[in-house]
């Protein structure tokens, strides 16, 4: 099987910012204990671009996102994306995902639940209505970008179909279809896609299920009409256009854990101190910017999420 890899990232760096980035960093997780809510550190309107009936966010459903933190225009993020059924190459998913049907969609929810439900994509959208979450994404490759995602709690969304108490881990899956995803029809990755959590991870309120790219459907290219964002992890666990959900009692398999183990890990949680062994993991360059800035121990959320690993060693479970 041909194993396409993503390229190696050059290592070259123009200045040193860390002192100035890591300080700023530290004065904004302090401002968010204290202030216990991030609404007051995210003023800035994002300008949507199309779109209509916007909801208000309540401030305390926005993210932590730095006062410096700008989002990423929505041309970048609709046109440099990892999506592998319809090519390797950053450009293919906005040139080729158009022959995504995002609609009919189904979502079945099945495994260890008391209640499996096979849900209608427009039925999860009328009973999880979007909120709009400002995150930050970083992609294993050291790019990173700033979203507006739209969407609502996993947890809150598992809940529905009443986990068992054997239930340790979330499993996700890509739709599997070769009409709607020509990638599909080349050994580059095993098919479908397929990722995983830890059920605290899957639990915790950061773990968003996205319908909503600044404030309009999530276009396919991005995952329509449904995938995950998980901040705090790089971005190959954040699977798209999902169309199952299977709660499971032992660690499910990650797509790119079975394609190159040595280089990705189930965990991916987003760590300056653990490189890819091809590539330092220190820095990462965020679309548009000139500069690279350091990455961040995960992904900068680990006020809320360091508890989850508390006694871990993250070399190890990388
Ligand atoms: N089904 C599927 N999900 C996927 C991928 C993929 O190739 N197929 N790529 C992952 C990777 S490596 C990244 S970085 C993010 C990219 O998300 P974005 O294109 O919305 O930025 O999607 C993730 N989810
Ligand atoms: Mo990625």
């Amino acid at each position: 099987m041909l194993i396409k890899r993503p390229p190696d990232i050059p290592s070259s760096e123009i200045t040193d910012q860390s002192l100035y980035f890591s300080r700023r960093e530290f004065m904004a997780a302090a401002g968010a204990l204290i202030a216990g809510s991030a609404g007051r550190r995210f003023e800035g309107s994002v300008a949507a671009p199309g779109s209509t009936n916007r909801r208000a966010v309540e401030p305390s459903n926005r993210q932590s996102v730095d006062a410096n933190d700008t989002p990423t225009p929505y041309e970048d993020v609709t046109t440099y994306n990892n999506f592998y059924e319809f090519g390797t190459d950053k450009s293919d998913p906005a040139k080729h995902a158009h022959t995504l049907k995002a609609r009919p969609w189904t979502l079945r929810v099945e495994g260890e639940v008391h209640q499996p439900r096979t849900w209608d994509v427009e039925e999860i959208l009328k009973d999880f209505p979007a909120e709009e979450r400002i995150y930050r994404h970083r992609c294993v490759e050291a790019w990173s970008m700033v979203i507006p995602w739209g969407g609502f709690e996993l947890g809150k969304f598992l809940k529905r179909s009443e986990p068992t108490s054997f239930a340790k881990y979330v499993e996700f899956t890509t739709l599997h279809d070769r009409k709607q995803m020509p990638g599909q029809r080349s050994g580059v990755l095993p098919w479908p896609y397929v990722e995983g959590l830890r059920m605290d991870e899957a639990m915790h309120p950061l773990a968003i299920l996205v319908t909503e790219l600044y404030g309009k459907p999530v276009p396919s290219q991005n995952g329509a009409p449904i995938r995950l964002a998980v901040p705090w992890k790089y971005g190959f666990k954040s699977i798209k256009s999902i169309v199952r959900v299977r709660l499971v009692r032992e660690q499910p398999l990650n797509t790119w854990n079975v394609v190159a183990p040595h280089e990705y890990g189930f965990y991916a949680n987003v760590n300056p101190a653990v490189d890819h062994p091809r590539w330092s993991q220190k820095r990462e360059r965020r679309i548009g910017e000139l500069f690279k800035r350091p990455t961040l121990l995960f992904n900068g959320y680990g006020e809320q999420v360091a508890s989850l690993y508390a006694g871990m060693d993250l070399r190890k479970y990388f």
